[in-house]
């Protein structure tokens, strides 16, 4: 039966991870995968999630199975932190949420639903976008459109392309947007053109998906929600896959949520109950420990403000990174101008580096890159980065 099948090509960016674990140059430096990084190089688990995983192991009592959409503490937080306190979407109870198998989860969950219960025949992607996006709506067998978001010349948000592009979309079709922290680009709307996008939505009757994976990675938290709230305010029906990998360093336990809004509780209840159906031919019911310990901490006053120092924390570095690294490489001759780098949010640049750049670099150097120029800012430390800084100036 087996003998038949090809091979399937490697995740462009996971296969890099692979790739650094086997070098064995001791200079080596990993800016692939997107895994936030302390000063030391580290990928720690934030003191207020091992305060809360502490209680929580002497608090469970019961591992009996979640319901289907998960720790209800963990969803109503959930939705907190993505409309704000006591939004009216919130209090009118229009909005459901499933605690899912990180933000890939929810995107999944999303997909299907999409398939299966709205006639929505196309998503419309950003070009450049996260691999796995193409890759998910396929699988679902949707068919995907991509609008330019990406302007190479001026290192910036190509408004007119994206404008241009996404004035095809029709009603009805899905529209896929990033929260905040574009990935690969770093590059996001400002409030002004959210609001613009928002308009265009509601006037012609999108329905907007949000991808929000780093929320608090480009400002703040509530900051970083301008986009998903200025959609909120216009538009009745909304999609969102939300992931606390990163901005709770729970890489492992797979923490992520799927939210529908509906124009009111009546018809979010019915179409939630087929999301419901969904997971149930998926994966049942979530597991526990991860959403359990993010519901505690979000539930406590004391726990949820040292989350949030240690996310603010996390951002600083990563900005006073960007400020560094491009102090250092014109420290180190270099001619281009990149200051761009210290505009764009969250973790990842578009550096601007050529995907022969970026062999280079991994071949000479044992620097790790993905080929589209893109760079975890997070992987840069005080150790690394003169050595990072020479050898990409020898590459350009
Ligand atoms: N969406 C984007 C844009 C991402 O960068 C990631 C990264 O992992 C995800 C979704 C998936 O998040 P998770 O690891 O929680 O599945
Ligand atoms: O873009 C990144 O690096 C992160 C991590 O299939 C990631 O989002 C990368 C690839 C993938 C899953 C997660």
């Amino acid at each position: 039966f087996f003998e038949p099948i090809t091979a399937a090509p490697a995740d462009p960016i996971l296969g890099l991870g692979e790739a650094f674990k086997a070098e064995t140059r001791p200079e080596k430096v990993n800016l692939g995968i997107g895994i936030y990084k302390n000063a030391q190089g580290e990928t720690p688990i934030p003191q207020a999630v091992k305060t809360a995983e502490s209680r929580l192991l002497t608090e469970e009592k019961t591992k009996n199975y979640l319901t289907i959409d998960g720790v209800a503490a963990y969803n109503h937080a959930t939705q907190i932190l993505l409309f704000g306190e006591n939004h009216e979407i919130i209090t009118s109870h229009r909005a459901k949420t499933a605690q899912s198998l990180g933000g890939t989860g929810a995107l999944r969950i999303a997909a299907e639903f999409i398939k299966r219960q709205t006639q929505a025949q196309t998503v419309w992607i950003s070009s450049p976008t996260w691999p796995n996006h193409d890759a998910i709506f396929q699988a679902a067998g949707i068919q995907i459109r991509h609008y330019r978001y990406y302007d190479a010349a001026s290192h910036g948000l190509d408004w007119t392309g994206l404008t241009e592009d996404l004035s095809q979309a029709k009603q009805g079709d899905v529209v896929l947007l990033h929260g905040c922290c574009h990935n690969p680009t770093g590059i996001d709307p400002t409030p002004e053109q959210w609001d613009a996008l928002a308009q265009m939505s509601a006037q012609v009757g999108w329905l907007p998906l949000f991808d929000f994976a780093y929320q608090g990675f480009a400002r703040g938290l509530e900051e970083d929600a301008y986009g998903l709230r200025s959609f909120a305010k216009l538009n009745r029906e909304l999609l969102l896959a939300s992931s606390y990998s990163k901005n709770f360093g729970m890489y492992n336990e797979r923490v992520g949520a799927f939210t529908l809004v509906a124009d009111n509780e009546e018809v979010a209840n019915r179409a939630f109950s087929q999301v419901k159906s969904i997971i149930r031919t998926l994966y049942s019911n979530p597991a526990s420990h991860g959403g359990s310990t993010i519901a505690l901490i979000l539930q406590d006053a004391d726990l949820k403000a040292q989350w949030i120092a240690e996310l603010d924390e996390m951002r600083e570095r990563i900005h006073a990174m960007r400020q560094k690294f491009v102090a250092t490489l014109k420290a180190c001759g270099a001619k281009q101008d990149f200051d761009f780098i210290i505009q764009q949010n969250g973790m990842f640049s578009f550096s601007g580096l050529t995907a022969e750049q970026v062999d280079r670099l991994r071949d000479e150097f044992a620097i790790y890159a993905v080929r589209s120029g893109r760079i975890n800012v997070a992987g840069i430390t005080d150790d690394n980065i003169q050595y990072l800084c020479e050898s990409i100036v020898k590459v350009l």
